[in-house]
């Protein structure tokens, strides 16, 4: 058997891509918001259900001038438990990262912890739909707007997630989507911001395009973090497949759900009430004190024998060296059982379910270990 990654790049055909790609040849044009970028604009807006989207080269650079764009000043609330990109994201804008705990049950960030953390220096918050697990948007949207902070999502997995019949990019002042080639729907790399403010647009078009509006105007002193034609051609074939991948990914998932579910002290991911998932990602929780093995155990079992599952997430962010020492890192000791119990499982739309049978045995083989 070949190695078994956390995931594998869903593709189109090769032919269906070269002819997406054709035209560029013969217009020699590549960048620069070309006639791919536009179209997939338009797609993609249609597809989230969003008011107005902007597309970026990556998630991460998406992320990071959605934030300067809307202002933010002296602190922002946000989760450990999440993907280095967030923080870094914060942290680069020159504000101060202020960890709140996660809940137990889905991981996202806790509401009933936000207000304590408010402070005259808050500006925003900035939560984590973590695997595709939607927020509590409802009681976040209460809360920001008692306190006037904007809300700025993390919204790297949520990919066509939608939540009571809204796509989970309407919620909050901004949401960002990953679209890394790891990711349920990608342009190889790629990212956008979904938002519903006109001006707030134009800030971001022009931090992702030098500040340009016309040859001899430039309005901004902005960065380049533009999506390539080749990158939106990709999406654009990603885009026709990805309902039909989020489908095979269900019927992965329901398959480790069946091997796994009888497994004491291996907890499976929550199942969202008026939800419509994406089946980014299969995060198990190996609870040794009842499992009597540990999460470790597991990831070492599996690597004997080539699958690559992840630690998606840990480290904790607020436990990294690189960031000020001087911050108060915050007490989040949910996020810590979690991050040190948690093992991301192979997930991928063409994954064969004779693989799920085999890593769900290598997994509760452990236990007779
Ligand atoms: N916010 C959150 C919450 C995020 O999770 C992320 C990204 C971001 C923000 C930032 O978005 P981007 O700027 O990335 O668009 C991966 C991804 O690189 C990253 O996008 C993702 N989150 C993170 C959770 O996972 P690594 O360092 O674990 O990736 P890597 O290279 O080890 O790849 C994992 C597996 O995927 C490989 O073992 C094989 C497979 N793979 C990988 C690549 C690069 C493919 O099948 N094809 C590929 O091209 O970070």
């Amino acid at each position: 058997m070949s190695k078994i990654f956390v995931t594998r790049s869903s593709m189109p055909e090769k032919e269906e891509y070269f002819k997406e790609i054709e035209e560029l040849w013969d217009t020699h044009f590549l960048t620069n918001m070309g006639v791919k970028h536009q179209q997939l604009e338009r797609e993609l807006k249609e597809y989230l259900r969003v008011p107005d989207i902007e597309l970026f080269s990556n998630g991460h650079m998406a992320l990071e001038l959605a934030i300067q764009a809307c202002g933010l000043t002296g602190e922002v609330i946000t989760t450990p438990f999440t993907f280095v990109s967030t923080t870094h994201a914060i942290v680069r804008n020159g504000l101060t990262p202020v960890f709140c705990d996660i809940n137990p049950v889905d991981y996202t960030i806790d509401v009933n912890q936000i207000e304590s953390l408010i402070t005259d220096r808050t500006s925003a918050i900035i939560p984590v739909h973590v695997y595709g697990h939607v927020c509590d948007v409802e009681k976040i949207e209460e809360i920001a707007e008692k306190y006037h902070l904007k809300v700025i999502y993390d919204a790297a997995h949520a990919f066509g997630v939608s939540y009571k019949g809204v796509g989970i990019g309407n919620y909050g002042d901004a949401s960002m989507f990953s679209f890394h080639a790891t990711k349920v729907y990608n342009t190889i790399e790629g990212g956008a911001v979904c938002l519903h403010d006109e001006e707030l647009k134009k800030k971001l078009y022009n931090l992702k395009n030098f500040g340009i509006q016309s040859e001899e105007v430039i309005e901004a002193v902005g960065a380049n973090a533009k999506m390539n034609e080749f990158q939106a051609a990709m999406g654009i074939c990603n885009l026709r497949h990805v309902a039909m991948e989020i489908e095979k990914r269900k019927k992965v998932t329901e398959r480790y759900r069946d091997n796994l579910r009888d497994a004491e002290g291996i907890v499976l991911p929550p199942i969202q009430e008026n939800v419509i998932r994406n089946y980014a990602y299969f995060p198990i929780l190996v609870k040794e004190e009842l499992y009597g093995k540990t999460r470790d155990d597991i990831y070492d079992e599996l690597k004997e024998n080539d699958i690559y599952a992840r630690k998606y997430f840990y480290p904790l962010t607020n436990k990294l060296q690189c960031y000020d020492t001087n911050w108060n890192m915050g007490y989040t000791p949910n996020a810590q059982y979690i991050s040190d119990r948690v093992l991301t499982l192979p997930l991928y739309a063409d994954m064969p379910l004779d693989i799920v049978d085999k890593i769900c045995n290598l997994i509760l083989r452990t236990r007779s270990r």
